[in-house]
Formats: structure tokens, sequence, C-alpha cells
């Protein structure tokens, strides 16, 4: 497969209508076909003015083997489609969150892994039963009250994926299926999709030996190295834009980048690539604080989480912060956002100002 031209040119279809082609479908398909498809007819039945939201989140694994022990993956962890999710159920939107299996969910991510263990929470109290701790009760009940709302409305559809192959099976699908939507679909593509995979018919069937001959052995002994060849992984945002997706939704997608001096740059080119509606850039290391929004017409709009209210992270680097800005916005966005346990939340200040270009948008189209 050539690899994507650089040029501004985008994948040409054919290349993603032959990767669906030449690979199988994954197992799970299916059945959350039929849960998407009872999902959105129950929305456009009990609630015909309902907005739906497309999150995806988390990273993608890409196997080595088909009978798959060892795989490629990536760092995300799924906090800005599970976070971001919650706020569109808080902004009233129904959410299909299509996820990376065991990365954070909405609501539970409060109370999962290891920064936020569960266990954490609880106690026993004096006749033995389990309970939460005092200090978390209100923080607790919050959350409880809110997933309970969203799961007892069936606002919330959560569908896991693996591998790449399985994301970008399921996006299609999920996509195609929201058409009866119209422009009260929102797309908000979160997930941190690999470049580069194994296609189905070059994928080794068991599991790659270390001692044996196998095609990407290089000699034998103390110098033996594994050499894998990876195809880029087609790039599905055109084809989504031009034919999967619902005329008039509104289609945003996310641009990571390491270096500041290209994050703008990068997306700047996503948008007159794919030519959808808004690309959100953030640097890996700021991204809990700071984001940014380009769009078509040139905007460059950073999103930031006021200096005293961000939350501690351990992976961030601070001095980074506004490095990465090409345009100095003279009244940069400030804006007051949800707080939880600690600092405010950057995806609470993002989703509501998507939800006000969403807005915008509907009334233009009406
Ligand atoms: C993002 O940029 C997300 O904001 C993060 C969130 C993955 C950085 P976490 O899950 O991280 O909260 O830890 N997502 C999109 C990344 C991506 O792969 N974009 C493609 C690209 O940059 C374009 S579709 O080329």
């Amino acid at each position: 497969m050539p690899p994507e031209p650089s040029n501004g040119v985008a994948a040409p279809v054919c290349q993603v209508d032959d990767y669906f082609h030449n690979t199988p479908p994954p197992k799970t398909l299916a059945s959350h076909q039929a849960l998407v498809r009872e999902f959105i007819q129950y929305h456009l039945e009990n609630s015909p003015s309902r907005r739906i939201v497309l999150v995806t989140s988390g990273g993608t694994n890409v196997p080595l083997e088909n009978q798959t022990v060892r795989f490629i993956d990536n760092f995300s962890a799924g906090t800005r489609g599970a976070t971001s999710a919650e706020y569109f159920l808080q902004q009233g939107y129904a959410v299909i969150f299509l996820h990376r299996r065991f990365s954070l969910l909405p609501y539970s991510r409060h109370y999962s892994h290891s920064t936020n263990c569960f266990l954490d929470f609880m106690n026993e109290s004096d006749d033995g039963r389990v309970v939460v701790r005092t200090e978390y009760q209100d923080e607790m009940r919050k959350v409880l009250q809110q997933y309970h709302h969203a799961k007892d409305n069936r606002l919330l559809l959560v569908l896991p994926f693996t591998t790449v192959t399985e994301y970008l099976f399921e996006l299609r699908s999920l996509t195609v299926m929201m058409q009866p939507l119209g422009n009260r679909a929102l797309f908000y593509l979160a997930a941190a999709v690999s470049d580069f995979f194994i296609p189905r018919d070059r994928m080794e069937e068991h599991k790659i030996q270390s001692r044996e001959g196998h095609a990407g052995d290089q000699g034998s002994g103390a110098g033996r190295q594994l050499v894998i060849n990876l195809d880029p992984v087609p790039k599905v945002l055109s084809t989504l834009v031009q034919s999967w997706a619902p005329r008039g939704s509104m289609i945003v997608s996310f641009k990571l980048e390491t270096d500041p001096s290209l994050l703008v740059s990068k997306a700047e080119q996503a948008l007159k690539r794919y030519h959808h509606d808004l690309v959100i850039g953030n640097l890996l290391m700021t991204r809990k604080w700071e984001v940014v929004f380009v769009t078509p017409d040139g905007g460059e709009r950073w999103i930031r989480v006021p200096k005293s209210r961000r939350s501690k992270s351990i992976s961030g680097v601070e001095e980074l912060v506004g490095k990465a800005e090409r345009k100095h916005d003279p009244e940069p966005v400030d804006l007051e956002g949800g707080t939880m346990m600690d600092g405010v939340e950057i995806e609470s200040l993002i989703v509501p100002e998507l939800v006000l270009m969403h807005t915008k948008r509907m009334e233009q189209q009406s």
C-alpha cells in the first residue's frame, strides 16, 4: 500500500475501500450494530430533537500476530474521551462512546485504574458493612447521580474495541447508522489512532518465534533482530466526511503533536485535506491544560485552564504552555469550568464551546 501523499491530497477513496474489502470484519460488529440501531431508534422516537455525539476514545492496538501475543500500542488512557463524554451528557446530548477496551469510562473513571483505585474510597464500618468514606460521600453521590441519570434515560451507549481494525470497522458502521440524525449528529474523534499496522494478508498466524527462523528474522544468536514492516493505516476521515456521515453533521477531529512549532500548521493541513469543521490541536505535554481550536476560516483559538486552577500532571510540562501559539490572541479564552477533585478539567471548557458551535451551525442550516 503506498504511503499517503504529503502534498495535502487525501488518501484515495479506493484505498479505503480496498482496506475494508481485504480485511475481515470484527466478530463483535453485528451485535454492536444491533445496539446502535436500537439506541438511535429510541432517541428518534422518544426525543426527536435530541442531539447525539459519537465520542471516540483511547488508543488502538496493532497486533503483530493473528493469534495475538504481541502488539504495538500507544499512550492514550482515554481521559479526553471519557471526560468529554460526561460534559456532553451534562449538555443534554446522548453519547455513543466508542472506546479502547479497558481505557477510562465516563463516571467510573473517577474510581478506576491505579491513580483512583476504588478501594481507597471505601472503609469497613463498625458493624462490618462496606461503606464509602465520609470525605468522599458528596463527590461520589454526585457522580453516582449523573451516572444513573445517563443510564436510566438511555443516554449513554458504551462500545469497546481493541485493535485499529476493529476501530475502523466500528467507526464506519456507526457513522453510517447515524445518518437519520442529520445535523443533530456530532463527531468528536478523540481516539489516538495508530498510523501504522500490519495488514491481514501479511500478518503471522502464530506467535512469532524468537529461536526459529521466520520471515522477519535477521541471522541468529546474540545479534538477532525482529524487523517488522508496517503499512500506513488508511486515512478514513476524508471518506467519513464525504460519504459516511450525515449531511449537515458537525465533524471534529483531534491533532496530537509533540513539537510546538508544528501543531497549528498540522491542524490546518488536516482541515484542508479532509474538509471537516474543526481540528482541536493539542501537545502531548500540555494536553490537560490547553488546546487550540483551528477552523477552516483561518481561526486559531486557544482554550486554557487558568494557571491557578490547573490539575497536577506528572507527565505534563507547564513551561510548554503557550509555546505552540502562532497568532497571539489578545483576549485568550479564559473560561470558568466545572471543578472536579483537583482543578478544572479542560474538557469542561472544550465541550460547551463545541455545543455553541454546533447550535450555531444547526441554526444556520434551518
Ligand atoms: C488526541 O489528540 C487526544 O486529545 C489525546 C488524549 C489522545 C491526546 P488521553 O487519552 O489523550 O486523554 O490520554 N487524539 C487524537 C490523536 C490522533 O491520533 N490524531 C491523529 C493525528 O494526530 C489525527 S486523527 O494525526
